[in-house]
């Protein structure tokens, strides 16, 4: 049962990287526990990068009630699981057809679902951020390593509030490097955007080796 939906999870995660190809569309899929400050990081980031590339969001949800995303000049679609904890490759390709993707540069998912979740789901995406906040445990990362294990980076946020938090940062950083000593990892403040500059750097790093951008104004 597991293997046969993980098999059509595959057939989904490899057209939709197909059609992220063909429209040179550079995916991010963010991972983390209900609040730890998804959309406020996603909302920043495309702040912070405006001038620089074109923004699309796919914002995924557990209830319909849930108030929708709406960034200027930013296409979004938001995805209601019907309480599924995560999002598959499946509702990604069904959503697909709502943008204008030859206009994106950069889709950014914001993920539903807790870090106790077993391994997420291909979606096709170019990058998995891993996000944890200074309000949640250091210990998370090796209690529920699965999520930190396949990140290929990994975002420490609310550092504004961390002196007050009690979160151990040497512990974490212990952590980390014991589960995924590659990943970069990123300590930010999404409210006063602390750590930014280093993060949209390597993410406009990232989409250019991965992209085919060209004439890229790197001042
Ligand atoms: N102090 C502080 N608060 C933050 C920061 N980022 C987010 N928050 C707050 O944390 C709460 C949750 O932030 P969201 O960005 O909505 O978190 P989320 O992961 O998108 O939440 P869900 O989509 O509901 O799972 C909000 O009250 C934010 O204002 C930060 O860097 N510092
Ligand atoms: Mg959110």
């Amino acid at each position: 049962m597991k293997r046969d939906v993980l098999l059509a999870n595959k057939k989904f995660a490899a057209q939709n990287r197909t059609v992220f190809y063909d429209e040179n569309v550079f995916v991010i899929n963010l991972l983390s526990d209900a609040y730890s400050g998804k959309t406020t990081i996603l909302k920043r980031t495309i702040e912070q990068l405006k001038d620089v590339m074109t923004f699309g969001v796919i914002e995924a949800v557990k209830a319909a009630s849930t108030e929708r995303i709406s960034i200027q000049n930013v296409q979004s679609v938001q995805i209601n699981t019907q309480g599924a904890c995560q999002l598959d490759a499946k509702m990604i390709a069904e959503v697909l057809p709502h943008f204008t993707l030859r206009e994106i540069d950069m889709l950014v998912i914001e993920n539903v679902g807790t870090l106790n979740d077993p391994e997420p789901f291909d979606l096709g995406e170019h990058v998995n951020a891993a996000v944890i906040s200074t309000v949640e445990s250091a210990e998370k990362v090796i209690k529920h390593p699965t999520p930190f294990e396949h990140a290929d980076v990994i975002l420490l946020t609310k550092m504004d509030i961390f002196p007050y938090t009690g979160f151990d940062l040497k512990e974490f950083r212990e952590n980390v490097k014991q589960i995924n000593p590659d990943a970069p990892v990123f300590e930010l403040s999404a409210q006063s955007g602390e750590g930014f500059k280093r993060w949209t750097k390597w993410l406009k790093e990232s989409w250019v080796a991965q992209t085919q951008v060209k004439d890229f104004d790197w001042t």
